[in-house]
């Protein structure tokens, strides 16, 4: 079955915890610590590949867990780390962060997307080790792995999408200018799902067309199929409009035009701009001839080609023509993801401060998400965490507390001495 949106829960890995342990050694008489850090938990990636056309497989299996770090060792062995898990989806998804609505990617290449990362693993013992204390009966628990509710939809990606009414013969055209073989029927809504065909021109030129299924009056407001597989073509960058020259179904081809106009308009006023070539087929079924002349006036100044998909008349100077016009368009649209939130505001970063044994101990879920992506060996980083800790008010709080010179502040396993 076709299906091209799904809503997934992913979970990374938790981080291993670090490890608390003394070196015993023969003939050492007191070893130092030796506690190994907790390793990473599996991160999970999302990736696209252009074998697959549906994300059938996720409505079936909607959550998905990366395996925790293992816990650090003694000897300062590091746990082991959760293996990264990679989901794979169809070319042209596009990743929405659920609750928030923002998109995160638009995998419309094969380039690997870190959507979860999993937590890093805890500091064992030794790392913790000073001049001060020599001894540190403690290590740093694993960080959570990042958890995210995505929902993922698939905008094929193509450079020529084929519009018009159920059975105006846009499969018929697909199957003859392409190797796809779209189902084709003189009944309307043969095509329930969208098809990919690749068109060769000649030696080096080539392009990917879709097949949609047709639209009628109302599309946009749910009649027939709806509109939703319209966003299949949104990336084209050529619309090919396909018309039935023939009146078959007794209707008039520029009334037709001009219903598929307006309901792609209703459908995205962007898409409706979109270039636009009008194909008037059936071309071997008509038997007044003045139509081509009446419907290139309709359309203007959109360009009009008479064929007949089934004789495949005309059929060829079409190709050529599509090819003409998209070697000066822009290329297939990628979407940018939507910028990312600055960190937690001010104002919804909770911290709670406790003192616990003469400990000052920090908690916040900001800090969590802060510490997970600082690189406490890097300079930079300690500064930029550092500001943080400041523009969220940890210092004032302290301060309001009564917190004095050299008291040790713990945040999440992370300690220091307190100086003004
Ligand atoms: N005489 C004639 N019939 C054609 C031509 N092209 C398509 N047809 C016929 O028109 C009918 C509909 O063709 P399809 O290609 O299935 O039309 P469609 O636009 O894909 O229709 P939906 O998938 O229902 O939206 C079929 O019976 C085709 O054989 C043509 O050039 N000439
Ligand atoms: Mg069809």
């Amino acid at each position: 079955m076709f299906i091209d949106t799904a809503v997934i829960t992913a979970r990374a890995g938790k981080g291993g915890d670090g490890s608390v342990s003394f070196r015993r050694e023969k003939y050492v008489p007191a070893g130092g610590p030796d506690g190994g850090d907790g390793g990473r938990g599996g991160h999970i990636y999302l990736r696209a590949d252009n074998q697959l056309t549906t994300l059938s497989d996720y409505r079936y299996k909607a959550k998905y867990l990366a395996p925790d770090g293992g816990r650090g060792g003694s000897k300062q062995c590091t746990g082991r780390g959760g293996e990264d898990l990679v989901l794979r989806v169809p070319l042209g998804t596009l990743v929405y962060d659920d609750e928030s609505g923002r998109l995160l990617a638009d995998l419309s290449d094969s380039e690997p997307f870190l959507l979860c990362k999993g937590g890093r693993g805890g500091w064992g013992n030794k790392r913790f080790a000073g001049a001060q204390r020599q001894a540190p009966q403690f290590a740093k628990a694993g960080l959570e792995g990042e958890a995210l509710r995505v929902r993922l939809e698939v905008k094929m990606i193509a450079d020529v999408g084929l519009i018009g009414f159920p059975n105006a013969g846009k499969s018929t055209l697909l199957s003859a200018i392409s190797a796809a073989r779209p189902k084709i029927a003189d009944y309307p809504f043969t095509t329930l799902a969208p098809h990919l065909g690749v068109v060769t021109v000649d030696d080096d030129t080539g392009f990917l067309c879709a097949d949609i299924p047709g639209l009628i009056e109302g599309a946009a407001s749910g009649a027939g199929l709806g509109h939703e597989f319209l966003r299949h073509i949104e990336r084209c960058r050529l619309l090919l409009h396909i018309v039935d020259a023939a009146s078959t179904e007794g209707r008039d081809p520029c009334a037709d035009i001009d219903t598929i106009d307006a309901e792609l308009a209703a459908h995205s006023i962007e898409l409706a701009g979109r270039e636009q070539l009008v194909v008037a087929n059936k071309r071997d079924a008509v038997s007044d001839e003045t139509v081509f002349e009446r419907l290139r006036e309709h359309v203007k100044p959109r360009e009009i080609f008479a064929i007949s998909a089934a004789t495949r008349e005309g059929v060829g100077d079409l190709v050529k023509a599509c090819a003409e016009k998209l070697s000066k368009l822009p290329p297939v649209r990628v979407f940018e993801p939507d910028p990312v939130p600055l960190g937690p505001a001010v104002s919804e970063a909770v911290t709670d401060i406790m003192k616990e044994d003469g400990v000052w101990v920090v908690t916040g879920d900001w800090l969590i998400r802060l510490m997970r992506d600082v690189n406490f060996s890097d300079v930079e980083s300690l500064a930029y965490f550092e500001q943080r800790l400041k523009a969220n008010g940890v210092y004032d709080q302290l301060e309001a507390l009564g917190v004095a010179e050299g008291d040790t502040v713990s945040l999440y396993g992370l300690e220091f001495e307190y100086v003004r």
